[in-house]
């Protein structure tokens, strides 16, 4: 019996007959999407063997020291995408100011070409997070206006989670076949869970509620502590086993570290699309309207439960 195997390009394109007013190609912008993480994935394989590890001596937008799968992974979705002729402005993390692409783009595209780089030269997880509007000059937008967002780890395979708004579905890669192929069909988070992730080394730069919230935890029976250090890799296990991700401000990240509209927006779409919740500082962070392209937010994601319960104290 033949498998129903759905590839990622199969999935846009039926999720495209959704749309028939849509004036750009967006099956276009993706499918070039994703042969630039399949090329960024087959050399975060080979990282240890070949000469794209270690740091360029360059800083990014964010001052931090650029590694270079960084920078290659960043010049191959600009080059990648440019070439689809669908993307009007990029936005990327390693990118200070915005690009223009393509001035007929239909498309506004913000993106962190390799989060979680200092797991780069330890072989942990480490990704690619995306987001897409609809292309306005206005740069400053809402997160709630995405149309689409998603992001690829590439751990211990290479996994793509995308939404176009309705519904979360993740497409695990086939070496053997070279491409996506659908591995988790609608994903729903669970309404609550046991594990809890958060880098406590910043525990005493915490506010009191926050202090408070977490030493509760740790009366929790079955409560457990995950944290890579990956945003995609503790996003997803969340995302799959429930419980609350969490980077709050502290003394030393007044805003929170996570950048707003790289990093929060695409991954609080997500997870408001697989029945999760998220917080930034009074509500989800997509009813944000940011005020600068590289701010950065504080972001609490997960079960409905648990963020709930957060919620309460803070
Ligand atoms: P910390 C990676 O550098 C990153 O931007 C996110 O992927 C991750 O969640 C966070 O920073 C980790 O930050 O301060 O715990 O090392």
């Amino acid at each position: 019996m033949l498998h129903s195997v759905t590839t990622f390009t199969d999935f846009i394109l039926e999720d495209e007959e959704k749309y028939p007013q849509a004036k750009g190609n967006l099956p276009l912008l993706l499918l070039q999407l994703e042969n630039a993480v399949k090329i960024i994935a087959s050399h975060v394989r080979k990282a240890g063997l070949s000469d794209v590890l270690g740091q360029t001596g360059k800083v990014n937008a964010f001052s931090e020291e650029v590694q270079k799968l960084d920078e290659f992974s960043n010049s191959l979705l600009i080059k990648t995408l440019t070439s689809s002729g669908q993307v009007h402005t990029i936005v990327s993390e390693e990118l200070s100011d915005a690009h223009v692409a393509s001035p007929n783009g239909s498309y506004d595209i913000f993106f962190d070409p390799l989060d979680g780089s200092s797991n780069i030269d330890t072989n942990n997880p480490i990704g690619t997070i995306f987001s897409i509007y609809h292309h306005t000059d206005n740069l400053l937008k809402k997160g709630s206006e995405q149309i689409a967002a998603g992001y690829v780890m590439y751990g211990a395979g290479t996994v793509l989670v995308y939404s176009s708004g309705h519904g979360v579905n993740d497409f695990t890669f086939d070496p053997a076949v070279g491409s996506f192929l659908l591995s988790h069909i609608n994903i729903k988070i669970p309404q609550e869970g046991n594990t809890y992730s958060i880098n406590e080394a910043y525990f005493p730069k915490y506010s009191d509620p926050m202090k408070q919230f977490l030493s509760q935890w740790k009366e929790k029976p079955k409560a457990s502590a995950r944290y890579v250090g990956a945003l995609i890799a503790d996003i997803h296990r969340t995302l799959l086993k429930g419980g609350i991700f969490l980077y709050p401000t502290d003394s030393s990240h007044p805003e929170g570290k996570l950048r707003l509209t790289i990093e929060v927006n695409p991954i609080a779409f997500l997870v408001e699309q697989a029945g999760g919740e998220t917080f930034a500082t009074s509500s989800s962070p997509l009813d944000v309207t940011p005020q600068h392209i590289h701010e950065r937010s504080p972001f609490i994601a997960g079960s409905p439960t648990n963020v709930k319960e957060y919620k309460k104290y803070v």
